[in-house]
């Protein structure tokens, strides 16, 4: 993947807004202020080329990448943050559940998680609805530079066994360090072969 080429390409903010394109989508989803946009920049090799904030609720709309006959990748607004009115959270919770229902290009969705924290509810509920839906997925745990050597892989095992993750199935990850940054891009290139 040469991510020299990349380039932003719109903010959806209803589904009548998708690119027509039917190029391959991989969708990034997680908590609000989980790290997802982070995990774009650290991904692109870029330097706040996707915003980023120490505020939840950043992410506006389905953000689309373009990479140039290669895939889309969008960022999507994150979920559980409280602060946000449960208009705006219906919104945005009615957007994404449509566009993963129904988007016929979307090979998977990164389910992003915090390796600090335990197993959350949200996160489950959202790896169970895309498994009953058959849509792939591919869990990231990460912020693990904020994490020694031997929590990490304590942390990394309690968030397996809290989400029936197979070791092989998720990627432990830091934005800040780049570690897992080959991993992901070997598997996102598979799964992309596959498909
Ligand atoms: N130490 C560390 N901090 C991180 C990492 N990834 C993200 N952060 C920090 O976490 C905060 C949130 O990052 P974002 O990438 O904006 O999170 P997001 O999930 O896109 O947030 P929303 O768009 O609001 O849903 C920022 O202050 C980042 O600097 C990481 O791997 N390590
Ligand atoms: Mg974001």
């Amino acid at each position: 993947m040469n991510f020299g080429e990349i380039q932003f390409l719109l903010s959806v903010h209803s589904l009548r807004q998708l690119p027509q394109s039917d190029l391959p989508e991989i969708a990034f989803a997680g908590r609000s202020n989980v790290g997802k946009s982070s995990l774009l920049n650290a991904l692109f090799d870029r330097k706040n080329f996707v915003k980023v904030s120490s505020r939840p609720g950043k992410t506006q709309g389905l953000n689309y990448f373009h990479l140039p006959g290669v895939c889309n990748f969008v960022d999507l607004p994150g979920y559980g943050y409280a602060k946000v009115s449960k208009q705006t959270q219906e919104h945005w919770g009615k957007l994404i559940t449509n566009y993963l229902e129904s988007r016929k290009q979307l090979r998977c969705v990164v389910v992003i998680m915090d390796l600090r924290h335990e197993a959350k509810r949200r996160d489950r509920d959202l790896l169970m609805w895309l498994r009953q839906k058959q849509i792939r997925t591919l869990a990231v745990y990460t912020k693990a530079d904020k994490l020694s050597g031997n929590s990490r892989s304590k942390q990394a095992r309690q968030l397996d066994s809290g989400h029936g993750i197979s070791a092989d199935d998720r990627i432990v990850f830091s934005s800040v360090n780049r570690q897992g940054r080959d991993a992901l891009i070997e598997r996102l290139q598979t799964i992309l072969i596959e498909a």
